[in-house]
């Protein structure tokens, strides 16, 4: 008969970690460890705001980051993020992961609200785009009307309205923001509102499901796209566009094509793509993709 630790040797040894609420647990053999696995189903995107700040066998590693900057895009991971109080905002701190210093038209940041914070105005002739990844915000609006903003919810305001984000707990906010290109007899519009309830549009040649959270009329020179990708589905077409991109991956993992280099990535990483930039995505990992992606659109390159 096998004793104890000979089996305790050759097989899986089962490790039940207790950590504040959820049940964790290891697979090992021989020596390797598969990473924890979280039993309970978590509120959405709690992976884009709770990431991997790195790989288990690479936590240790001093200095070890998967975060690239290139002149054509850059790649930023959680565990490069660096945050401090964000100007004009109460009780808030931000971090901004895309700026016009890398070559982009428009900022990206996360703002992490918290008790009793607020949010400070653009600058003048910028427009706002924000989008809750946790908690809950109220906006209230140029009109004085006040809305709740929950996990999956969105606000675009335009440029020059006054508006503020109030949050009485703990919320965490992606924001992009750019310098609205005016059209002459064109305006844009407040919107609200929040993924689910947005149609799936028409990918002609592509199988990923696409959503798109501002309006595609011409006044909008930015749209917002909500992109799903199963496990093993693929961007059929290798892009090259003139458009510009930032991205934060929601949800699922993957590996992305920018430029000539192959990047594995997954919830909370923040990509951001110049023009012209060869860029191909491939779903991986046993749950979907989510990511959101900014895309400069509806305007004439030459003007
Ligand atoms: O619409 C787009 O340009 C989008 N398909 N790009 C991307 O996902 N990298
Ligand atoms: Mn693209």
């Amino acid at each position: 008969m096998q004793s104890f630790s000979a089996f305790s040797a050759q097989f899986l040894f089962l490790a039940l970690i207790f950590q504040t609420g959820f049940v964790r647990i290891s697979f090992c053999q021989e020596g390797f460890c598969s990473a924890p696995s979280i039993l309970e189903e978590q509120p959405l995107y709690w992976k884009a705001t709770n990431p991997t700040l790195s790989p288990s066998h690479l936590k240790d590693l001093p200095g070890f980051t998967r975060s690239v900057y290139k002149s054509d895009h850059a790649l930023i991971t959680p565990e490069s993020h660096v945050f401090g109080p964000l100007p004009e905002w109460s009780d808030t701190l931000g971090a901004y992961l895309i700026t016009p210093s890398m070559g982009s038209h428009f900022v990206m940041y996360l703002a992490k609200m918290q008790e009793n914070s607020k949010s400070g105005l653009p600058p003048k002739d910028v427009e706002r785009f924000v989008f809750v990844l946790h908690g809950v915000v109220t906006l209230i609006d140029a009109s004085s009307a006040k809305h709740k903003l929950e996990v999956d919810s969105y606000a675009y305001l335009p440029p020059n309205s006054r508006h503020s984000l109030d949050s009485s707990a703990s919320a965490t906010l992606v924001v992009l923001e750019r310098r609205y290109d005016y059209l002459e007899k064109h305006a844009t519009e407040q919107i609200i509102g929040s993924t689910s309830e947005q149609p799936l549009l028409e990918t002609p040649g592509e199988v990923f499901e696409l959503r798109k959270l501002l309006p595609t009329s011409l006044p909008y020179d930015f749209n917002i796209h909500i992109m799903d990708f199963q496990p093993g589905e693929f961007l059929n077409v290798k892009e090259v566009h003139y458009n510009q991109h930032g991205l934060l991956l929601l949800e699922g993992q993957g590996i992305y094509r920018l430029g000539d280099s192959w990047y594995p990535v997954e919830a909370g990483d923040t990509i951001w793509m110049a023009p012209f930039v060869p860029q191909w995505y491939a779903a991986l990992g046993k749950s979907k993709t989510r990511y959101l992606l900014y895309k400069d659109v509806n305007r004439n390159p030459l003007i």
